[in-house]
């Protein structure tokens, strides 16, 4: 194999660190009606073309459904050590209540073992934004019910399958569901109110807690924990209304969900901020939401670049932007981790479930170059380990993401894969990207 790069950074990462890609269920798997499979409030947010940037859905994206040995093979010849992915709650209970449907866990039972025969651990996430529409109907997150609905679920599948996955992680990105869900309508459901976005984000943290017990009472001896989209917060400038809407940004997403888990109460400047929006909060509702977690998966991609001027000033961008327009700014990773593990002293180990970026790939000649994905990777490896040189715990990382596939309200329109997916052939092309991973793992095993 040739060279793609070589690892001019302190690459010295810990024999025992985890290698891994992620996906999410209704990203890549299709087969949206298949085997009872109920539909979810994307199903139903697709229905309305205008939600999505290209007009698409997730009826088929990339096959994984039926594809999914195919795509084990490929995670095998990359070498990871785990794969992170999503079960569509839907497709094993299609109603969120009620009666399970064994097919659709006979996929999971399938696809777990499947990984286990490759020797690749599984890291599964319960929910990833694919509620099933049945709970929509109830009054979806807003309706404090669904939280215990989830913890049925949680039960079930710990109960199920718990000896056999390494880390199940409750939440994948609460703040998405709550801000995009029901802050500004980007994502499904569609609903553009902030009191609810807020106390929608309550009944998320709740539901944690509630599956967090659930799973423990399941005896399932995976690591149990969340993953939550992370960022810190610049101020643009010095001035004072830069800096006070930097601070209320950082209390109002990282600190809003970390607080109550590791602390039992919600960060004092966002709660003034919000004022009538707050949540309902009942009395006990923090003791079920600080349960101890085993570890936290922090998805990083960019920092929040604040800035009370009109028009707001943009952020510097020194190593530019991404396909989605997101700042590349790889020294916030170490920023962020370090301050977390200084504002949380029950900071778990630390798994990075999520980084990476969208670019315009196309294959050329059976190939696809993306020096830009590879750039991208690397400057945040090389600030994940100045983290971990700091004293961050961290145990694992995974790549974002193993398949280009539908990026929610993009469409198909941005490809985050390191292997890219030809939708009209669902041929699978690997990218330098994952040649350059597989070549990067293989290194660090042999102590290179
Ligand atoms: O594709 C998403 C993923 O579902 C959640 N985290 C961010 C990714 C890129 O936008």
């Amino acid at each position: 194999m040739t060279k793609i790069q070589n690892f001019d950074f302190n690459n010295d990462f810990p024999q025992d660190f985890t290698w891994g890609v992620a996906t999410s269920s209704f990203q890549i798997e299709g087969a949206s009606s298949a085997d009872g499979k109920g539909p979810s409030i994307w199903d139903t947010f697709c229905l309305d073309r205008a939600n999505i940037k290209d007009g698409s859905d997730g009826t088929v994206a990339c096959d994984h459904y039926h594809r999914y040995r195919e795509d084990v093979g490929i995670l095998s010849s990359l070498g990871v050590d785990a794969y992170r992915f999503s079960m569509a709650w839907a497709r094993v209970q299609p109603d969120g209540k009620g009666a399970w449907n064994e097919a659709g866990f006979g996929f999971y039972d399938r696809l777990l073992d499947e990984l286990a025969a490759n020797d690749i651990r599984a890291h599964l996430t319960l929910y990833h934004w694919d509620l099933p529409q049945g709970l929509q109907d109830d009054g979806g997150w807003l309706n404090r019910d669904t939280a215990h609905r989830f913890a049925d679920y949680a039960h079930e599948v710990a109960r199920r399958f718990g000896k056999r996955i390494e880390a199940i992680a409750t939440h994948n990105e609460p703040w998405c569901t709550a801000n995009l869900g029901y802050g500004n309508a980007q994502f499904a459901p569609g609903v553009a109110d902030l009191k609810q976005s807020i106390q929608v984000s309550h009944h998320l943290l709740l539901s944690h807690g509630l599956a967090m017990r659930a799973m423990r009472e399941a005896s399932s001896p995976a690591k149990l924990g969340i993953v939550l989209n992370q960022w810190t917060a610049d101020p643009a400038t010095d001035s004072q209304a830069d800096r006070d809407m930097a601070a209320f940004e950082y209390a109002r997403s990282t600190q809003w969900f970390m607080d109550p888990i590791f602390k039992g109460h919600y960060p004092e400047l966002a709660l003034r901020g919000h004022g009538a929006n707050a949540p309902q909060v009942r009395d006990g509702d923090f003791d079920i939401i600080r349960q101890k977690i085993d570890f936290l998966g922090c998805n990083y991609y960019f920092r929040s670049w604040c800035s009370a001027a009109n028009p707001p000033l943009p952020a510097p961008a020194r190593l530019g932007t991404t396909d989605m327009g997101w700042e590349i700014h790889p020294q916030g990773l170490p920023e962020l981790l370090l301050k977390l593990k200084e504002e949380y002293p029950e900071l778990p180990p630390v798994y990075i479930t999520e980084n990476g970026m969208a670019n315009p790939d196309t294959v050329s000649g059976g190939q696809v170059h993306d020096p830009e994905r590879i750039a991208y990777v690397r400057s945040h490896l090389a600030a994940l380990k100045e983290a971990m040189d700091k004293g961050v715990d961290v145990r694992g990382y995974f790549l974002w993401s193993l398949l280009d596939n539908f990026e929610w309200n993009s469409g198909y329109s941005k490809r985050f894969g390191i292997v890219h997916v030809d939708y009209a052939t669902q041929q699978r092309t690997l990218k330098d990207s994952a040649l350059w991973y597989r070549e990067f793992i293989a290194a660090r095993r042999a102590g290179a």
